[in-house]
């Protein structure tokens, strides 16, 4: 394999009073942050999910493999059948899978197998990750390219895409039913593609309330050596 050809980093270097502030603002925004399962149904511009996942595909990644789809559901058709498929698989886990300790820690946040929320949102963004990219090789042989840190780059990628979703005005949730497998079988996606994250998108429907819970602090989270 040929290397990249260098160029020249285009770097902004910001003076420190600017980075301070921007620092300070950012991390202001981004507590304000909070899953939201209670959506309106009004619509979002598309413009707006299309750039969050520019930004989200932007994201680093083992060996610049890109490992990720993202997948846009507004057919109100396909957000039913991924809310029954869903409410299936929680029924079965809140009812009987999930253990008692999980259900415990599950019990403040007062979520259940309900998913009202797959069908109210106006979007679903679906994250498959990559565990092997798909070619074609001599002869139009299928063949498969190796891709690392998987797991690792995705999550950096969603994490991306949900700071920029935040930035823009819009409310999400990341959601995990379990097991994920239907995702891929609605949505028609290809064998080396495996459901990561669903994550319904828009705006909190009026009146929304979500858990007064608490965010560790910098002192917690932050150790300095
Ligand atoms: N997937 C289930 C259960 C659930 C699990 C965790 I860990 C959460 O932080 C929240 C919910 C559900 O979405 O209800």
């Amino acid at each position: 394999m040929d290397r990249y050809r260098p160029i020249p980093l285009e770097f902004v270097r910001l003076p420190a009073d600017q980075q301070a502030r921007r620092a300070a603002e950012f991390a202001a925004w981004m507590r304000r942050r909070r899953s939201v399962r209670q959506f309106s149904s009004e619509p979002v511009p598309a413009g707006v999910i299309d750039q969050a996942i520019a930004a989200a595909a932007s994201a680093p990644s083992g060996a610049n493999r890109q490992p990720w789809t993202f997948v846009v559901v507004r057919d109100p058709a396909v957000k039913r059948r991924i809310r029954e498929a869903a409410e299936a698989e929680e029924r079965e886990s809140y009812e009987r899978r999930m253990p008692d300790d999980w259900l415990e820690a599950l019990a403040p946040l007062g979520t259940d197998w309900h998913k009202p929320f797959l069908d109210v949102a106006p979007v679903l963004i679906v994250v498959f990750r990559q565990d092997y990219g798909l070619a074609t090789g001599p002869g139009g042989r299928e063949r498969h390219i190796k891709h690392y840190y998987v797991m690792e780059s995705v999550g950096i990628a969603v994490g991306v895409l949900l700071a920029a979703l935040h930035w823009a005005g819009l409310a999400t949730l990341t959601h995990t039913p379990s097991p994920m497998g239907f995702l891929a079988e609605i949505l028609n996606r290809p064998k080396n593609e495996k459901p990561y994250l669903l994550i319904p998108v828009g705006y909190p429907a009026p009146g929304a309330v979500v858990p007064d819970i608490p965010r560790k602090t910098l002192a917690e989270v932050r150790i300095t050596v």
